[in-house]
C-alpha cells in the first residue's frame, strides 16, 4: 500500500429515490469503505461470494500486470463475452408485452378448447411485434411486414398464434422461405442494405416468382409503415381447424382488429422517424402502457366449411390468398388487451419462443403447405437459439397450467422430476403421468391420399387476381403510395431486366399501376408477362384499405405543440387539455428542453428541444409562438423543417398569428382546410375535430 492518495475512478453519484451513494470505495488512504451504503444488499460474484472492490482488477504492484487468480473479474468478463444468443434469423427485431385474451362470445359448438368454452374466461397473453428482415439493431420504420406473435398461456397449455400483419403471404410452400429471405437480406457478398426490399436480389426472386404479387401489392402498401403497433391489424394467415367436443372440425381464420383503428405513416416521413428516433415503435407501445392506455385488439375469426371452401374461387389451402370480409364475415370472439411492460427486456421478449406447432385440444392444423413447413421450423430454431430443448422451462415460454411428461436432462435442465420412472407406460404406484384418451390432444381424422409427388396444386395457380382486388379497393391516396412504393423499391434496383420484369406483371394486376410505375421509372412498358392462369375480376372489398377503417377518435394519438417563450398561454393550455381529454398524448417542443415561458409569466416544460423534435414524430401539430420565438426559430433549419414537414405530410396544423412567420419561412404559404387558425382558445376545439381525420389528404392532391 502507497502513502500516495489512490487514484479513484468513479464520481460521486448524485443521489436520488433510485441512485444511492457508490457502495465500495476507496479512502484517501486507500482503505477500503467497508460497508455498502443504506440497506443495499451485498454484490457477490455469481457463486455468491461477497466482492470487496469493483473498480479494479487484482493486480501485481499498482501498475503491474493483472493476475489470473482474479476470479471475480475473470467470471465478469467471461460472463459479458457469453452474454449474447444469436437473434433470430428473421423477426429480429421486435418488442413485446404483457396482457391478456378476454373471451367475450363463447363458442362451445365449433371449439373444445378449454378457453372458449365461457364467456368471460380470461387468459394471459405475450405478444411480440416485429420487423422480419432487419437486424436487432435496426430501425423501426423499415418498409416490411410485421410480426403479430401471440402466445396465450391456456388451461391445456399453450397456444400460440405467430401472425403477421398482412393477411397473405408471398410464398405457397415453406421450401422457398430460406430463398425469400435470402433474397431480402443484405446481398452476401456486400453486406447491404440493412432492413431494406430496396435492392436488386429481392425483386430479383420477386420477379421470378408470380405468385409474390398479391403479398407485394401489400407491402408496397402503407401497411408496411404502420404509425404504431397499436394501430395495425393482425392476422393467423393460414387456415386452421376449430375442433367440436364432438371431433367435428369447421375451418377458420384468426383476425386481431385493433380498436384504436388502422393507421400507417407516409413514406418520407417514414425515412425521418428512423432517424428522428429508430425507436418508434417499441417506445409507443411502452408509453402507452405506461401511461395506463392499454392497445386493445378484438379477436375475430372467419369460420367456414368444405362446402364454402370447395365453392370458394381460391384454394383455402394457399396461403397467398384470403378470404374477403364481405364474403365471410369477422366474428368477434374475444379482446386482447395489452397491459404490462416487460421486467427485462431480454428475458421476456428475446427469450420468447413462439412455435407455431403450439396449439391445444379444440384447435387444429391443415395441410397448408407453409403451415406444415413452420410446424419443423419453429421448434428448430428454438432449439438452436435459446442452446438446447429446455427452452420450455424459462419462464416466459413454460406454460402457466401444471404440465408433467418424461423429458429430462441437458443443457440448463431446471425442473428435474425425483423418483425412478423417467419412461411411460411404467408400473410403478406414483409412477408420474398418464396420458389420457379423453382429453388430451387429437389431430382431426382427415383422410389424405394419392401418389408421392414434388408438386404443386393446380388450385394454387391464380398469381393475380386477388392482387388486383387490393389495388382496386384501395382510396386513392392509397393507390399512388403504392405506385410511388414501386417506383421507389425499383428506381435502387440496378439492373434495369430485373425492374423490366417487375414491370412486367403489374399490366396483369391493373393496367394503370403498370403505366404509372413504368412514367415513374422513365421506362418503356415492357410486354406483360404471360400469366399462367387468366385473372378473373373480384368486387372490391373496403375491408383492406386503411383510410376506410381509420380511427374514430384522436385517442392514444400524438400531438406536438411547438411552443416559445412568450407564447399565448390561453391557446397552448387549451389545445393541451383539450388533447390531452380526448384521450391523446401531448409533447411541448421547444428551443430548449427546458421549456418556455408562456404569456402569462407560467413555465410549461418541455419535452422535445426543437432539434430533436421534429413534426414526423407527431399525428398533428400545433404551433403556437410569439413574434419573437416564431423570428428566431425561422432562422433555424429544424424549425422550417417542423412546419414544411407537418405540410408536406398533409397533417393538421393549428398556428397563432405569429407563427405566420415561421410558416412562410418553412415554404407553408397555403393556407387550406388543414390549417387552423388560433383566434382563440375554442379554435383548438376546431382544431382537435379535424384530427379525427388524422391527415388532410385533399392537399396531396
Ligand atoms: Fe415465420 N419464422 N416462417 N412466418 N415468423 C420465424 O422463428 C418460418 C411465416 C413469423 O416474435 C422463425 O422464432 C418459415 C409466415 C413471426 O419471435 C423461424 C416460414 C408468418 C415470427 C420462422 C415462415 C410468419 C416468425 C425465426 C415459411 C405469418 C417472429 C425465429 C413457411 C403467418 C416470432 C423464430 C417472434 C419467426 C420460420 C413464414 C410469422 C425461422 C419456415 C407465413 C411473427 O422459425
Amino acid at each position: 500500500m502507497t502513502d500516495q492518495p489512490i487514484y479513484q475512478p468513479t464520481a460521486d453519484v448524485q443521489k436520488s429515490d433510485e441512485v444511492t451513494e457508490h457502495p465500495a470505495t476507496r479512502g484517501q488512504g486507500g482503505e477500503l469503505h467497508q460497508e455498502p451504503a443504506g440497506d443495499a444488499p451485498r454484490l457477490t460474484t455469481a457463486q455468491g461470494i461477497p466482492v470487496a472492490d469493483d473498480q479494479n482488477s487484482l493486480k501485481q504492484g499498482d501498475r503491474g500486470p493483472t493476475l489470473l487468480e482474479d476470479f471475480h473479474f475473470r467470471e465478469k468478463i467471461f460472463h459479458f463475452d457469453h452474454e449474447r444468443i444469436p437473434e433470430r434469423v428473421v423477426h429480429a427485431r421486435g418488442y413485446g408485452a404483457h396482457g391478456y385474451l378476454e373471451v367475450t362470445d363463447a363458442i362451445p359448438e365449433l371449439t373444445s378448447a378449454s378457453l372458449f368454452q365461457k364467456a368471460g374466461t380470461k387468459v394471459p397473453a405475450f405478444v411480440r411485434f416485429s420487423t422480419v428482415a432487419g437486424n436487432k439493431g435496426s430501425f423501426d420504420l423499415a418498409r416490411d411486414v410485421r410480426g403479430f406473435a401471440v402466445k396465450l398461456y391456456t388451461e391445456d397449455g399453450n397456444w400460440d398464434i405467430v401472425g403477421n400483419n398482412i393477411p397473405v403471404f408471398f410464398i405457397q410452400d415453406a421450401i422457398k422461405f430460406p430463398d425469400l429471405i435470402h433474397s431480402v437480406k443484405p446481398e452476401p457478398d456486400r453486406g447491404w442494405p440493412q432492413a431494406q426490399s430496396a435492392h436488386d436480389t429481392f425483386w430479383d426472386f420477386i420477379s421470378l416468382m408470380p405468385e409474390s404479387m398479391h403479398m407485394v401489392m401489400w407491402t408496397m402498401s402503407d401497411r408496411a409503415i404502420p404509425r404504431s403497433f397499436r394501430f395495425m391489424e393482425g392476422f393467423g394467415v393460414h387456415t386452421f381447424r376449430f375442433v367440436n367436443a364432438e371431433g367435428k372440425g369447421t375451418y377458420v381464420k384468426f383476425h386481431w382488429k385493433p380498436k384504436q383503428g388502422l393507421q400507417s405513416v407516409v413514406w418520407d416521413e417514414a425515412v425521418k422517424i428512423n432517424g428522428a428516433d429508430p425507436d418508434f415503435h417499441r417506445k409507443d407501445l411502452w408509453h402507452a402502457i405506461e401511461a395506463g392506455d392499454y392497445p386493445e385488439w378484438e379477436l375475430g375469426v372467419q369460420v367456414f366449411d368444405h362446402e364454402f371452401a370447395d365453392q370458394f374461387e381460391f384454394d383455402v389451402l394457399d396461403s397467398t390468398k384470403l378470404i374477403p370480409e364481405e364474403q365471410v364475415p369477422v366474428r368477434v370472439i374475444g379482446r386482447l388487451v395489452l397491459d404490462r411492460v416487460v421486467d427485462n427486456f431480454f428475458a421476456e421478449t428475446e427469450q420468447v419462443a413462439f412455435c407455431t406447432q403450439n396449439i391445444v385440444p379444440g384447435i387444429d392444423f391443415t395441410n397448408d403447405p407453409l403451415l406444415q413447413g413452420r410446424n419443423f421450423s419453429y421448434l428448430d430454431t428454438q432449439t438452436k437459439r435459446l442452446g438446447g430443448p429446455n427452452f420450455t422451462q424459462i419462464p416466459i415460454n413454460a406454460p402457466k397450467c401444471p404440465f408433467h411428461h418424461f423429458q429430462q436432462d441437458g443443457h440448463m435442465a431446471m425442473q428435474n422430476p425425483k423418483g425412478r420412472a423417467a419412461y411411460e407406460p411404467n408400473s410403478w404406484a406414483k409412477g408420474g403421468p398418464r396420458p389420457r384418451p379423453k382429453q388430451g390432444f387429437e389431430s382431426v381424422a382427415e383422410h389424405n391420399e394419392g401418389p408421392k409427388r414434388r408438386i404443386r396444386a393446380e388450385t394454387f395457380a391464380d398469381h393475380y387476381s386477388q392482387a388486383r382486388q387490393f389495388y382496386l379497393s384501395q382510396t386513392k391516396v392509397e393507390k399512388d403510395h403504392i405506385a410511388d412504393a414501386i417506383t421507389f423499391e425499383l428506381s435502387k434496383v440496378e439492373v434495369p431486366e430485373i425492374r423490366a420484369r417487375v414491370l412486367s406483371h403489374l399490366p396483369n394486376i391493373d393496367k394503370d399501376l403498370a403505366q404509372k410505375v413504368a412514367e415513374g421509372l422513365g421506362m418503356e412498358m415492357p410486354e406483360a408477362a404471360e400469366p399462367y392462369r387468366t385473372p378473373i375480376d373480384l368486387p372490391v372489398s373496403d375491408k383492406l384499405s386503411i383510410l376506410k377503417n381509420g380511427p374514430d377518435s384522436i385517442a392514444g394519438r400524438k400531438i406536438g405543440i411547438l411552443a416559445t417563450d412568450g407564447a399565448d398561454a390561453e391557446l397552448v393550455n387549451a389545445v393541451k387539455s383539450g388533447a390531452e381529454s380526448a384521450g391523446a398524448m401531448v409533447e411541448i417542443v421547444a428551443p430548449q428542453v427546458g421549456g418556455v415561458k408562456l404569456s402569462d409569466g407560467s413555465h410549461m416544460p418541455g419535452n422535445e428541444k426543437i432539434d430533436g423534435g421534429p413534426s414526423v414524430l407527431y399525428d398533428a401539430v400545433a404551433v403556437i409562438v410569439s413574434e419573437e420565438g416564431a423570428g428566431k426559430l425561422a432562422s433555424m433549419l429544424p424549425g422550417k423543417q417542423f412546419v414544411a414537414d407537418a405540410f408536406g405530410h398533409c397533417k393538421f396544423i393549428a398556428y397563432s398569428d405569429a407563427a405566420e412567420t415561421l410558416l412562410n419561412a418553412g415554404g407553408v404559404t397555403d393556407r387550406d382546410e388543414g390549417m387552423i387558425a388560433l383566434k382563440s382558445a375554442s379554435d383548438a376545439e376546431t382544431f382537435l375535430e379535424a384530427c379525427v381525420a388524422m391527415r388532410f389528404w385533399q392537399r396531396a392532391g
